[in-house]
């Protein structure tokens, strides 16, 4: 039977764990033996918090009623014995679910209200202001009763039409999209604006987060959802039903939502049991399936093997019975595979690069490092050989020739400090235009070229525009930066001829690759200043709205590109600052050993042991540092176990699996630490 996309991705968090445990152990013996620079200890702890802490995003999205909030029950909540997220006919889940779990935050369930709506700040402000939330806690030992709490995300209020058309419900220039004007010229309207709960379910510890998403134009009405959200996913879901085909709401879903083409994107056909018919035979009723997946490939002109027959509520019913016909009728698993095969490899393969690469560079660092150590080592030696046997004059004379040759030496750090000087403001102008205040001032030139009127296409093309002076400000950045490296080039160059240095510059820095990310960000964006989105252009608050979502996606972009450079420029620098040290305490050193050979004249030989016991120690070194870079390697290099087939116990497909990761509050399914 196959694996599931459950215990694949409990594999995933063992591989993150394991690999951490071996990224720490690296992290541990360079602390140790005083061998960590500042910029070396950031990328440890960085890579560390990406290992255990990065969240990995699945969004479930489609027109109601398609049977999202089904299909994750049946994925990932089958375990708790009955159905959790509310699911049934007609609109349903009225606000954005966002599943996850932080240790930091309650257990429970925290709701935004609606009317927030009618305040500026963002879904993203909001979050930071607990105090704004409704929260209700959740009885993890009865299911019941936290099925009861979760029908909170149903919960509708009514309101007046003027009232729905300042909370972003009502439009009058779209009729076909508003909601049925009730009694009293009421409208019927989410009493939530954003709910997210927060459950130490193992998947989501493990940093899985799961988005649910309301149908019927709802996606649409939230810019924060198709700006901020679903372009943050890893995967995306789009889900249809067997029984409706693709009708025409479901097709602009998926144009004006799906077509980002940096998410793996999944597409199952819900509700296959509702083909089944009993005037046919199996045989016919598998072709009517084969027949609609094909129309749907078309339709979304995608492979037809990539959409997914699936019944998620024969799934939901299967699992909760233990029925493993039921489970294979319902073809879920098919579907859960591809789902992990799609995203779980891809997410180890990029954090498992990021690993290995940065533990190399940092190898790459040390050996250098231990190769200029064993160079003075060899030389002292072969200065104190050459003692051998001399009188104490010519003892005398070398302790002269040392000091001569140090302060000679000294003479290196005007030259450092005339370099540095000239690095960091090199530095500082290769970052100035990277700033997040900068960002803020392009887009607000945005909003004045368009000065409050949002026409379609004049904002397209001053969108446009400012994404071709962003894409500007990576390259001069990139250009900066190759000015600094040809600078230390040539500066590293004269300090090792004149002054005995062996210093490297390290090899270019590439920040222009982050131009994609921005063309990612501009195809996202841009679809809502297209002709079609007037109505919503002209929305009261959406500008302010889609400016601030716009700043701050930008913000993250710019923000890491300033990171890498720093970084990389501080590796540089630390570098210098290393060998400096390491050439003055070899001065004292040799002064030292020369100083107390003249004293006694059996110090000869103890120094000389010293020496080469200094040298072993730095041979021991670098051979552990071999093996424990080695073994990381090794271990971020490992296939993500998956786990065997389940079923050998009799039970049916899955059933191991999930009894194993089931809802775990004592916290015994936790992986230990450093397994
Ligand atoms: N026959 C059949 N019904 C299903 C299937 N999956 C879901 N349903 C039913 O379809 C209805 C809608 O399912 P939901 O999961 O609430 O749909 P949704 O997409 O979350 O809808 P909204 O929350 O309103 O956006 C419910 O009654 C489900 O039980 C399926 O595979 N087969
Ligand atoms: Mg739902």
């Amino acid at each position: 039977m196959m694996p599931n996309f459950a215990s694949n991705l409990d594999a995933l968090g063992q591989w993150r764990v394991a690999t951490d445990a071996k990224l720490a152990n690296l992290a541990r013996f360079a602390r140790e033996q005083d061998l960590l620079n500042d910029a070396s200890a950031e990328w440890f702890e960085a890579m560390r918090h990406r290992l255990s802490g990065e969240k990995l995003m699945v969004a479930f999205v489609a027109e109601f009623s398609r049977g999202k909030s089904e299909l994750i029950n049946a994925i990932f909540f089958s375990d708790k014995g009955r159905r959790m997220m509310p699911a049934s006919a007609g609109r349903t889940t009225m606000c954005p679910v966002e599943l996850g779990y932080d240790d930091q935050d309650p257990v429970g369930l925290t709701l935004l209200p609606i009317d927030t709506r009618l305040e500026a700040a963002s879904l993203a402000e909001f979050r930071r202001q607990p105090q704004a939330w409704t929260h209700i806690t959740l009885d993890l030992s009865n299911p019941e009763g936290m099925a009861q709490a979760l029908a909170e995300v149903m919960r509708t209020r009514l309101v007046s039409k003027d009232q729905a058309k300042l909370l972003g419900f009502w439009a009058d220039e779209r009729p076909e999209d508003n909601p049925p004007l009730l009694e009293n010229d009421q409208v019927e309207v989410p009493e939530w604006r954003h709910a997210r709960i927060n459950l130490p379910h193992p998947l989501l510890k493990r940093g899985l987060v799961v988005l649910d998403t309301p149908g019927l134009n709802a996606i649409g009405t939230e810019p924060e959802l198709t700006l901020g959200l679903l372009p943050q996913a890893h995967a995306t879901v789009f889900i249809l039903g067997a029984d409706t085909g693709v009708t025409k709401s479901d097709l602009s879903i998926w144009r004006d939502h799906l077509s980002g083409p940096a998410l793996a994107r999944f597409v199952a056909l819900n509700k296959i049991d509702a083909l089944a018919d009993p005037l046919s035979t199996p045989q016919q009723v598998e072709g009517v399936i084969s027949r609609q997946c094909e129309s749907v490939a078309q339709t979304l002109e995608i492979p037809p093997e990539h959409v997914f027959p699936i019944s998620a509520r024969q799934a939901l019913a299967a699992r909760l019975n233990g029925d493993a016909a039921g489970l294979r009728a319902s073809r879920l698993e098919a579907f859960e595979n591809a789902l992990s095969e799609g995203l779980l490899p891809k997410r180890r393969q990029m954090l498992a690069d990021s690993a290995i690469d940065g533990a190399t560079q940092f190898r790459h660092q040390l050996v250098r490092r231990f190769g200029e150590m064993r160079r003075l080592h060899a030389e002292q030696l072969l200065e104190l050989r050459g003692l051998r046997g001399k009188s104490t004059g010519k003892v005398q004379l070398m302790l002269q020739r040392v000091q001569a040759e140090a302060t000679e030496f000294e003479q290196c750090t005007a030259r450092l400090a005339a370099m540095r000087s000239v690095h960091a403001r090199m530095l500082r102008g290769a970052l100035i235009d990277l700033s997040s205040e900068r960002v803020r001032q392009e887009v607000d030139v945005l909003g004045q070229v368009l000065g409050g009127s949002w026409l379609p296409l004049g904002a397209k093309k001053a969108f446009v525009e400012l994404c071709s002076r962003l894409r500007l400000l990576i390259e001069q950045a990139q250009q900066r930066n190759d000015e600094i490296h040809s600078m230390l080039v040539a500066s590293f160059a004269k300090l090792n001829a004149e002054f005995g240095f062996s210093l490297l510059a390290e090899s270019q820095l590439d920040v222009r690759k982050y131009t994609e990310d921005l063309v990612l960000i501009e195809r996202n964006y841009v679809q809502y200043l297209g002709l079609s989105q007037a109505f919503r252009l002209a929305q009261p608050g959406f500008q302010e709205q889609f400016r601030r979502m716009l700043v701050s996606r930008l913000r993250v972009v710019f923000e890491t590109i300033s990171n890498d450079i720093e970084l990389w420029n501080k590796t540089a620098s630390a570098q210098v600052d290393g060998q400096l040290r390491e050439r003055r305490r070899n001065f004292k050193r040799r002064y030292e050993s020369l100083d107390r050979i003249q004293s006694a004249s059996n110090e000869l030989d103890a120094r000389l042991q010293e020496v080469q016991g200094q040298d072993e120690r730095v041979l021991q070194l670098q051979t552990r540092l071999n093996t424990l870079v080695d073994e990381l390697v090794a271990q971020a290099q490992s296939e993500v176990g998956l786990n065997g087939p389940a079923g050998a116990s009799g039970g049916y497909a899955g059933a191991p699996e999930l009894s194993k990761i089931s809802l775990d509050l004592a916290g015994t399914n936790e992986v230990p630490e450093g397994a």
